[in-house]
C-alpha cells in the first residue's frame, strides 16, 4: 500500500516536471559534415563509417564552449559516442583500466569504462563499468550499447573487436551563461607498438539544449 502511495507521489512528480518545462532551445548542433571546429579546443576530425567524426583520439580530450546561452535551469547534451577496437573495460595494466569521462564546467558527469572485446565460451571477456561509474565491475562488454556491428577504426591490423556505438543523453542543472563540454580519456595500453590503433573513440551528432522550467 504504501508503495503504491509513493508510485503515485512519484507519478505526480514527474509530470508535473514535465507539464513545467515551459521552454526549449538547441544551442547547439554538430554533425561534422562541414568540418566545422569553432570553439572546440583540440578538435580533430576523420572519416569514420561514412560519417565526419570528432576524433578519434587515444589519450586525448577535446572541450566544446558554447557561449552566450539564453536563461536557462537545464541543460541536456547528447551525443553519438564511438568506442573503437579492442577496449580493456576494468582490466589492470598494462591493458587497462579503459576509462572514458564526460565533464560539463569542470563537474565530472561520466566517469566510466568500456570494454569492447569479445565474448564467447571459453573466452574471458573483461567487465566493464558503463553504463555505471568507474570502478563498477558487474557489466558485460557492450552493456547498454545502440549498435554492435560497426567496423573497427584502425584498418592497418585485424581487429575482431569492431566498433561500439553508445547513444550518450544527459539532463543537468546548468544556469551559467556560457556551458564548456569536455570528454576525456585515460586508456592505457603499454604493450602495444601503436595505443591509437588498439583502442580509440570518436564522437559524433553533437546536440545541447537550453531548457527553461
Ligand atoms: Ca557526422
Ligand atoms: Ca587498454
Amino acid at each position: 500500500m504504501l508503495k503504491n502511495i509513493l508510485l503515485v507521489i512519484l507519478l505526480i512528480f514527474i509530470f508535473s516536471c514535465k507539464k513545467n518545462i515551459s521552454n526549449e532551445v538547441e544551442v547547439y548542433n554538430n554533425d561534422f559534415e562541414s568540418g566545422n571546429l569553432s570553439n572546440i579546443d583540440n578538435g580533430i576530425l576523420s572519416q569514420f563509417n561514412g560519417t565526419s567524426v570528432l576524433g578519434n583520439y587515444n589519450n586525448g580530450s577535446f572541450a566544446l564552449t558554447v557561449s552566450n546561452l539564453p536563461k536557462h535551469d537545464l541543460v541536456e547534451i547528447s551525443f553519438d559516442l564511438y568506442i573503437h577496437d579492442s577496449w580493456d573495460g576494468n582490466k589492470t595494466a598494462p591493458d587497462g583500466p579503459d576509462i572514458w569521462e564526460m565533464l560539463v564546467d569542470g563537474n565530472p558527469y561520466i566517469n566510466t569504462s568500456f570494454s569492447n572485446s569479445a565474448c564467447g565460451v571459453g573466452v574471458f571477456c573483461s567487465p566493464q563499468s558503463y553504463p555505471l561509474d568507474y570502478p563498477n565491475n558487474y557489466n558485460n562488454p557492450k552493456v547498454g550499447a545502440y549498435r554492435t556491428d560497426l567496423p573497427g577504426f584502425c584498418e592497418l591490423i585485424t581487429n575482431p573487436n569492431g566498433t561500439t556505438l553508445y547513444k550518450i543523453e544527459k539532463i543537468i542543472r546548468h544556469s551559467n551563461k556560457a556551458l564548456i563540454l569536455q570528454c576525456l580519456d585515460k586508456l592505457v595500453q603499454t604493450d602495444s607498438a601503436d595505443p591509437k590503433c588498439d583502442e580509440s573513440w570518436s564522437i559524433d551528432n553533437i546536440k545541447i539544449k537550453a531548457i527553461t522550467l
